[in-house]
């Protein structure tokens, strides 16, 4: 974390920080620091590049998203030199305490609820589904945000709406499963299955009510393959911390501190998130050692 002049700190996440500007209230300052986790355990060494990374990759999706209202900020105070390119300024909103979850296939924390409950979120799945099978159709399948710390709790759709009130949540429901199509066909134009994702949304003082804020469509919030490579349901090559969670689960038991990643590992997991913004936005980002 570092002292930004003319900024007070808020709060830090495991990989982000955030700040609130000196004398402008409505605004907040999200910076995306280089720290990696994975199964909710912070790891060291950092992964050069990841924050400025996954800040460019939001700013676009923001970009290609013009008719969804977003928090990003029109003006505001100077953000320090420091942490520009993995920063963003951003209008203060209340957060909705929902993370809103879109799933095109069923994998992760989703497949293993299904194979209990035959259901995600309450959503009741066809029989028979296999680990990274797609699904007929997106599906909206939320989830209580919990406490720093604590996992996250699925939760059906009406318990969103004893939360955030019903047309709340049908807005929730409705602009999450749009951006998701869209971002969806656009990641496909790019040879990318965008398997699922998470959003988050807040409300405008005494404006529109879900105005989608924080990261969106990053490799944090979502899961890419690779289209080609996990065709015909086999589990999809992952461009997220996949490489992370393999080399973890390999060599970590789970008790104790983690052991520190490899140089390799950190270089493979550099190199996979610049190829997911370089193929998505085809641009070579700043610092890209992809060779062509
Ligand atoms: C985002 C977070 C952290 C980075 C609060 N537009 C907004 N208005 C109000 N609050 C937020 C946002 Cl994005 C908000 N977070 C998540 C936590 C560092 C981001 F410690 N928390």
């Amino acid at each position: 974390m570092t002292d930004l002049p003319g900024y007070r700190h808020l709060a830090s996440g495991k990989v982000r920080d955030l700040y609130a500007p000196d004398g402008a209230d409505d605004l907040l300052l999200l910076v995306a620091s280089d720290r990696v986790s994975a199964f909710d355990v912070p790891l060291e060494p950092a992964i050069p590049g990841k924050g400025a990374l996954l800040t460019a990759l939001t700013r676009w999706w923001f970009g290609r998203l013009p008719d969804v209202p977003n928090h990003l900020a029109a003006g505001g105070p100077a953000v320090p030199e420091a942490v520009r390119e993995r920063a963003m300024l951003v209008r203060r909103l209340s957060m909705h305490p929902v993370e809103c979850v879109v799933r095109g296939v069923v994998t992760g924390s989703g497949y293993a609820e299904y194979r209990e409950t035959g259901a995600i979120s309450g959503v009741r799945l066809p029989a028979g589904l296999a680990d990274g099978d797609r699904l007929p159709e997106p599906i909206f399948t939320p989830a209580f945000k919990a406490e720093q710390g604590e996992h996250d709790e699925n939760i059906p759709f009406d318990r969103v709406v004893e939360l955030v009130g019903g047309d709340v949540a049908e807005q929730l429901r409705d602009r999450s499963l749009a951006v998701y199509r869209r971002a969806a066909a656009i990641a496909a134009e790019a040879g990318l299955l965008l398997a699922d994702t998470k959003f988050e949304f807040g409300a405008e003082p005494g404006g529109d009510p879900a105005v989608l804020a924080d990261e969106v469509l990053t490799s944090d919030s979502s899961r890419y393959w690779d289209a080609a490579a996990s065709a015909g349901g086999r589990p999809g090559v992952s461009f997220d911390k996949q490489i992370v969670r393999n080399w973890l689960r390999a060599n970590w038991e789970g008790t104790g501190p983690p052991p520190a990643l490899p140089p390799e590992i950190v270089q493979q997991t550099a190199d996979r998130y610049r190829e997911l913004v370089e193929r998505l936005t085809g641009t070579a980002p700043e610092g890209s050692t992809l060779v062509r």
